[in-house]
């Protein structure tokens, strides 16, 4: 009975054997990095957000030139307009429940809304920290992937947290996402640091190498020079269409980001404008693979009213 183990038995911590034992060692206490940035307010300005739309030339590792399609979202006064939320809306994640965003986003009533952390595709178990609207929903133990989140004060915080920053109670986090690869920090690319920092087992596309290189759909969050939240989905399939997180990292740098993070992607990646998706998911529809179908996914970025 593994009750009576003062460790975690080991078959509850599936690892790769080819994996150095460093990767996914939990950061309890320690001074976990990460930035801090003061989130936008402005009484003044009551749209909630702005979404774009785009078509950029990314020119890949072998010289060739190809189209990037997706949407760009700018979240005024985040504080009281972004929410994390769970699938399908409150207890989504204790009850295992997988839901397209579009579900999700009507539960809601979102203008905008994208999909957010990874999750177990076998049980449908929410993956990372989380909390949603100052409702702590479950932590990570201090394993090592990219956080975003939004103190009660307005700081936004995007890096690594330990469980103790995580659980801070003086000024506790009122969002809080995790997803895979810090993309840009502080201005700069920071994928070749976070490639070799972070945990893989977050996400089930393969080795963190393989995450980071193949081309696929993307989204991320983060926040511009003026703490404005930023939201951004390029579509893709994976190993076909679609950028890699190289790629993806130096677009979000040029679009302005400060911080970024990179969320759940492949046939998850969706971004739903007013209730309706409006991009090209992935995966193929089980009804009849002719179509493509938006994936029920986990939990969900969204842009509400003030
Ligand atoms: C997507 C992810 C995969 C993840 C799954 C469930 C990409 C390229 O969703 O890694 O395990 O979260 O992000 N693929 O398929």
């Amino acid at each position: 009975d593994d009750m009576l183990l003062p460790f975690p038995s080991f078959e509850k911590w599936p690892r790769h054997s080819h994996r150095h034992v460093r990767d996914c060692q939990p950061d309890i206490f320690g001074n976990a990095t990460h930035e801090t940035f003061p989130a936008h307010r402005n009484s003044n300005i009551t749209v909630p957000s702005t979404t774009r739309y785009f078509v950029t030339k990314v020119v890949d590792s072998l010289d060739k030139v190809k189209n990037g399609y997706g949407h760009y979202t700018v979240i005024n006064n985040p504080l009281r307009t972004f929410s994390v939320v769970e699938p399908g809306g409150s207890n989504g994640c204790i009850e295992h429940r997988r839901r397209t965003v579009e579900n999700t986003s009507q539960a809601r009533t979102c203008h905008v809304a994208v999909n957010a952390g990874f999750f177990n595709t076998h049980t449908g178990a929410c993956l990372g920290n989380l909390v949603t609207d100052g409702k702590r929903i479950q932590d990570s133990g201090g394993i090592q992937n990219a956080n975003f989140g939004i103190r009660k004060d307005g700081t936004i915080v995007v890096g690594y947290l330990s469980e103790l920053d995580v659980l801070r109670e003086d000024n506790p986090f009122v969002q809080l996402v995790t997803g895979v690869i810090w993309l840009v920090r502080n201005g700069s690319v920071y994928v070749n640091e976070s490639r070799t920092t972070e945990c893989a087992d977050m996400q089930e596309t393969g080795s963190l190498d393989r995450f980071v290189n193949v081309v696929s759909a993307r989204t991320a969050v983060g926040h511009d020079e003026e703490g404005r939240v930023v939201l951004v989905h390029i579509d893709g399939q994976t190993g076909d269409r679609g950028v890699n997180l190289w790629e993806f990292a130096d677009y979000l740098q040029r679009l302005g980001l400060v911080n970024a993070i990179n969320l759940d992607g492949g046939g998850s990646a969706t971004v739903v404008l007013n209730g309706s998706v409006a991009n090209y998911p992935s995966d193929h529809c089980a009804d009849n693979p002719a179509w493509r179908c938006a994936r029920a996914v986990s939990t969900a970025l969204c842009v509400h009213s003030l």
